[in-house]
């Protein structure tokens, strides 16, 4: 197994909710080290580019006004197959979909209010991990 970083955002609902701290104390408590961390609210603008794969998608204008409605919390995570891990913690992007012990499973309301994001592949981690994070601001 490798070594890998990946990159999660715990969603404005997760965040108005309190969850930060019950979502990264998952993460921590299965062994992803957090390199970084911060919290910030997403401009228009940073939301659409973070989600440009989407643009065509019908729900893409109420995914970026949701991400867009309050600050978000991001973190850079190290770990053994960092990638898969925090996509199996997540469960999927549907919660009703989810399955049990999943983030999504246990806290998010629907398919676009689902609380937390996470890289689907090393190219994207990298990318993702970028888009917030200068290499310096990683320990
Ligand atoms: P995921 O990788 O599980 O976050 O899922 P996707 O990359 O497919 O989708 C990104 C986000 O778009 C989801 F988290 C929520 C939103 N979305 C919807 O609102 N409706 C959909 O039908 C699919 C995705």
């Amino acid at each position: 197994m490798a070594n890998e970083r990946t990159l999660t955002i715990i969603k404005p609902d997760g965040v108005a909710a309190q969850l930060t701290g019950a979502v990264l104390g998952r993460l921590e408590k299965a062994g992803l080290k957090i390199l970084g961390l911060k919290r910030l609210r997403l401009t228009q603008a940073q939301a659409e580019a973070f989600y440009a794969v989407h643009r065509e998608r019908g729900f893409f204008p109420d995914l970026v006004r949701f991400m867009t409605e309050g600050p978000v919390v991001v973190a850079a995570l190290e770990g053994e197959n960092a990638i898969a891990r925090l996509r199996e913690l997540m469960g999927a992007t549907d919660p009703a979909k989810a399955a049990a012990g999943t983030i999504r499973k246990d806290f998010a309301a629907n398919i676009e209010r689902n609380v937390i994001h996470g890289s689907d592949a090393a190219e994207t981690a990298r990318n993702e991990i970028a888009f917030f994070f200068a290499g310096a601001e990683l320990a």
